[in-house]
């Protein structure tokens, strides 16, 4: 019996970092990674796909991303069964209630809307866990798991979402996941596989080797450890077989450079040419070090070559420490006459000093320095 697990879509997310175009192929490659996940599921013959929640980024999406959603979903050639996550809770104003949805939900798909089994294949069962509200109370898994009895020739699969106690730092969040009850049913038959969905990166919790998080399909964030694959699991009896498959085409690559000289820039130069995918891929760098004038206006030249390919480059300024040292060198021929040559000298007497005006008259320099076309 095999099945398909993914989880974290959150279709109709918007990255900040991203510019208009680039947010509009960021969600084409959302969109894009749901018809993967089909192909996939159909290639390696599961039975039916689960998704473990946060469907949609949230409940409130306007009617075209929820209609381009369920378009993609069309490509399942098996039964597609969603959970409501904390993104996406089944209240009063849910999105799988929404006319949007309701009116465009394929026949194959299934929203997981109690927490009753449900057969989804001859002597295999779904017992989904949903999320009701963006805070619940108390640990779901564990009032379910209460109310599950061992089924004899049965084969389980719950589906759940959130955090586990033994993964995250806050001790006092009333819906965490005890593992310890997850563990005892599966020990004794209740379940055989818990499909976890909330955290992005792809994880095993515990010893079982039955308790997954597939991460998200397409990375989210840059602190993802091994975000952008889904799992296909294989229960065959006694043993667990889970595969995880690449779905994701994009990157978040963090990267710090020290940056003292025209060497330091040579590399920096040559390591963003040789970055693969890079209208896929976004960068957040961390620059630190002591530039001349010259040598920072060939850094934002760059910066600005590579904001052009790039999907997005981001400065992480609260790390960055990047000093800037006016140098004769920096003028000796810089080919200015009368009153912009006075104004040179006055900006270089002011950029001497340590405050902010000294700043804003670096800044200046250097901007007159890349208008002037220097490059070395
Ligand atoms: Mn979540």
């Amino acid at each position: 019996m095999r099945f398909l697990h993914s989880a974290d879509w959150q279709l109709g997310m918007t990255r900040h970092f991203l510019d208009e175009d680039a947010q509009a192929r960021y969600s084409q490659a959302r969109i894009d990674a749901v018809r993967t996940l089909a192909r996939i599921a159909g290639e390696t013959e599961c039975a039916f796909a689960v998704v473990s929640g946060d469907v949609f980024e949230h409940n409130q999406l306007d009617r075209r991303t929820v209609a381009r959603a369920l378009d993609a979903l069309r490509a399942f050639t098996v039964p597609v069964y969603l959970l409501p996550g904390n993104h996406d809770p089944l209240d009063a104003a849910s999105i799988f209630r929404s006319a949007a949805f309701v009116e465009g939900q394929p026949d194959g798909v299934h929203v997981l809307t109690s927490r009753d089994a449900i057969e989804v294949a001859p002597g295999v069962e779904i017992v989904g866990v949903p999320w009701t509200s963006k805070r619940p109370l108390q640990d779901l898994v564990a009032d379910t798991l209460g109310e599950l009895a061992a089924a004899p020739g049965i084969v389980r699969v719950m589906v759940a979402h959130g955090g586990v106690d033994v993964l995250s730092p806050d001790a006092a969040d009333p819906a965490l996941i005890e593992l310890a009850r997850v563990e005892a049913a599966l020990a004794d038959g209740r379940i055989h596989y818990l499909a976890l969905g909330d955290r992005h990166s792809l994880t095993s919790v515990g010893g079982s080797g039955r308790v997954w998080y597939p991460g998200a399909p397409e990375p989210t964030a840059f602190r993802e450890l091994d975000a952008g694959k889904a799992l296909v699991v294989e229960i065959d009896g006694e043993r667990c077989d889970v595969t995880p498959h690449t779905i994701g085409t994009w990157r978040f690559v963090d990267g710090t450079y020290q940056l003292d000289g025209d060497g330091d820039l040579d590399g920096l130069a040559e390591e963003l040419d040789s970055m693969p995918d890079r209208e896929r891929t976004v960068l957040r760098v961390v620059l630190r070090g002591t530039l001349t004038l010259t040598q920072k206006a060939r850094l934002d030249d760059m910066m600005a070559q590579a904001r052009d390919v790039f999907a997005g480059v981001e400065e992480w300024e609260r790390h960055t420490d990047l000093a800037v040292r006016p140098d004769d060198a920096d003028f000796a021929d810089l080919d200015v006459a009368g009153f912009a040559k006075d104004a040179v000298d006055e900006l270089r007497a002011a950029a001497a000093g340590s405050d902010e005006s000294a700043a804003t008259a670096r800044d200046a320099l250097s901007l007159l320095l890349r208008l002037a076309g220097r490059r070395t």
